[in-house]
């Protein structure tokens, strides 16, 4: 059974039990439908308290019904049902209150919620609004303002918060049935509150919802769903409840069955599936209790700052005093870099520094359960490092390089034990980024495998496995697609204009602008490492400018000039100059087909990777450009978006 009913007194309780997150599957609606039915018809009952079982109340629609056609009972017709019953319901809630989960609640005439618990409308995030009245009973609740910040940014608040709000009634300390019973007991000797139906909505000036769609659409980057929400707000705030909810389902109708709503569930299913890999199903990672990190330099410390996060002890190895000084320098400069974002407080700042012992002493090493080597890119320096390792772990450490170019195998030549060895590529910043590339040499064994998939769950990552190429899956691609739109300006498209072409596309910036930010000497570093190995790199564009000393914004010009202390690229004479004898005039393409014909090149790139069973599936190529390149969420990844999926 979904839904079972139990009675405290005159308190009917009502416990959805639909694991495993209490999704509102057409089931559990109907259960729900006929509890409001059964309660009604009860004399003896004189409130209800709707709670959860499990890790969570519920946490939505059923998000796999999105592709089928909708199943009565409808959940507004639900929300309704229960709103218009004629005992008072109080939600209790637990864990996550999300989307339909959150609307049923609002349904109800209280909430209550544990301290811990969460509570919002993440709908845009699949690429549709909230579908049974949460952009009409939200403003209702908490005010317009409060309710566009929910609805449009997806991102849920705490119960603290929302208490504050006005979106919750009281947040329960202890056990939390026990405090929504006395809650909904104690609402019955006072006059009850109006439905959020009825209750009136303060609308703004219309001065008020042009800023915020300037703000949103500037956040969205071309997503279509947060300004169809802010659409509805708007709509609820000026127009009756019943205008209002019919506006807001006809948008959500239109919007489940668009291709951004496809693309972003593909991505939601694919981020889940990525931390638990079927073939790893079975085996039980090693514990992992103490870190270390070999190298502070920025990856280093990045990674070093990311283990303390999630609340791993750490140990910092660097070769001499000055440079464990400088990586402990660079550790305070990300936790005071956090402070100021207003993301830690000085204290947690200072406890997670202190949870690093920052050493040059390999004996410092013995317990670790984890080490990641983060030194230079370099061959000898990294084995010397593995060969010290080897000296100074236990036999069941996982040692780990987070090497983005050099192979992998070849770190790990000669190492006793190899099974333990694994490829973790961190993106930097590595404390930021989402994507962790885990890379296994073929002695790798199924438990370090494990390791590295449990270590991304704990850093809350999304991990991708990636077999052993040459920039592996990310770095692999991003070369494709920097060549691609070399070969465009080659072919004489103007160079702001293939960068303006991926913006409107929904990347943060276009192929050149991010060049000039991370700068175009180590892409050329490496280049003419491999030329004098002998092996055949043609000349790039790149390296024309490099070797004029233009390396991007450090120094004052890369691809465009900046005037001095400034970020905004400005296009280059000199350039047009240094590359007028490798560009033919003037191809015209439209800002669109720059765009198609670049994710093409990417995507035709996933598929040798996957042909070559580099990336195991299409998803995960997609992830990899997602959550490390700014690719458009909502767009699915480049697989996605040119087809290519299973
Ligand atoms: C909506 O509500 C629209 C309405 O406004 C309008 C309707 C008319 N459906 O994330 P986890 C599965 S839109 C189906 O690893 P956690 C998930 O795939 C919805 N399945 O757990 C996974 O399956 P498996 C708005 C779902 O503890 C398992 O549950 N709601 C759904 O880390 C565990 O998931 C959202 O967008 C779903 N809605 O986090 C909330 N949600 O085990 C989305 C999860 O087979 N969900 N599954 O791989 C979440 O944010 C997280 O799941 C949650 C728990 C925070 C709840």
């Amino acid at each position: 059974m979904t839904v079972t009913i139990a009675r405290q007194g005159e308190i009917a309780v009502v416990t959805v039990d639909n694991p495993p997150v209490n999704a509102l599957s057409a089931a559990l609606r109907q259960g729900l439908w006929d509890a409001a039915d059964t309660l009604d018809a009860d004399a003896s009952v004189a409130a209800v308290v709707l709670v959860c079982a499990g890790r969570t109340f519920i946490a939505g629609a059923d998000v796999t019904e999105f592709g089928k056609p909708p199943v009565p009972p409808h959940l507004p017709d639900l929300v309704a049902r229960i709103e218009g019953a004629q005992k008072p319901w109080t939600a209790a809630i637990h864990g996550s209150a999300l989307g339909g989960g959150l609307e049923v609640a609002l349904g109800c005439r209280f909430r209550v919620a544990v301290p811990d618990a969460s509570l919002g409308l993440p709908e845009v995030s699949l690429g549709i609004v909230p579908g049974a009245g949460g952009t009409v009973r939200t403003p209702r609740v908490v005010g317009v303002p409060a309710a566009v910040d929910l609805v449009t940014s997806g991102r849920p608040m705490r119960a603290a918060k929302a208490a504050e709000a006005g979106l919750v009634d009281a947040v329960i300390q202890g056990d939390l049935l026990e405090g929504a019973v006395t809650f909904a007991r104690q609402a019955l000797t006072r006059p009850l509150p109006e439905p959020a139906s009825s209750r009136p909505v303060a609308a703004p000036e219309a001065e008020f919802w042009a800023e915020q769609e300037k703000a949103v659409a500037k956040v969205a980057k071309g997503a279509a769903a947060p300004l169809r929400a802010l659409a509805c707000l708007r709509k609820a705030a000026e127009a009756g409840f019943a205008e209002a909810m019919a506006f807001e389902r006809e948008t959500f109708l239109e919007l489940r069955g668009s291709d951004q709503a496809a693309a972003l569930r593909h991505v939601f299913f694919a981020e889940r599936a990525a931390p638990r890999p079927a073939a790893l199903r079975d085996v039980e990672p090693l514990p992992l209790r103490r870190a270390a990190v070999i190298g502070g330099g920025t990856m280093g410390a990045g990674i070093a700052a990311a283990l303390r996060d999630a609340g791993l002890p750490v140990v910092l190895v660097e070769r001499d005093d000055e440079a464990v000084a400088r990586g402990m320098a660079n550790l305070r400069g990300i936790f005071d870099g956090a402070v100021r974002r207003g993301k830690l407080t000085e204290a947690q700042a200072a406890a997670r520094l202190a949870g690093v012992a920052g050493t040059t002493d390999y004996a410092a090493l013995a317990d670790a359960d984890l080490v990641i080597e983060a030194v230079f890119e370099e061959i000898g320096v990294k084995r010397a490092v593995f060969e010290q390792l080897a000296r100074a772990c236990g036999p069941d450490a996982v040692l780990a390089t987070n090497t983005s170019y050099l192979d992998p195998r070849a770190i790990a030549e000669g190492l006793p034990n190899p099974g333990r060895f694994i490829g973790l590529h961190f993106f930097s910043p590595a404390n930021v980024m989402k994507l962790l590339e885990i890379v296994p040499v073929p002695e790798t064994s199924d438990r370090t495998l494990a390791t590295g998939f449990a270590l991304a769950r704990a850093l809350k990552k999304i991990p991708v496995r990636a077999g052993i190429c040459e920039g592996f899956i990310g770095n692999r691609i991003l070369k494709r697609y920097r060549a691609a739109a070399e070969a465009l300006v080659r072919k004489g498209v103007p160079i702001a204009e293939i960068d303006a072409a991926m913006r409107g596309h929904g990347f943060a910036m276009g192929p050149f602008e991010a060049q000039d930010l991370g700068g175009l000497d180590i892409a050329f570093l490496q280049r003419e490492g491999a030329r004098a190995a002998g092996q055949d790199v043609a000349e790039t564009l790149g390296d024309i400018l490099v070797r004029v000393g233009r390396k991007g914004q450090k120094t004052g010009g890369g691809w465009y000039d900046y005037a001095p202390g400034e970020r905004k690229p400005q296009p280059s004479a000199s350039v047009a100059e240094l590359l007028a004898r490798e560009i033919a005039p003037g191809a015209a393409m439209s800002r669109d087909q720059i765009a198609q014909a670049l994710v093409a090149e990417m995507a035709a790139e996933g598929q040798a990777i996957l042909d070559e069973g580099i990336a195991q599936a299409p998803a995960d190529i997609d992830l990899v450009e997602i959550h490390g390149y700014g690719f458009p969420r909502w767009r699915g990844g480049p697989m996605f978006a040119t087809g290519i999926r299973g």
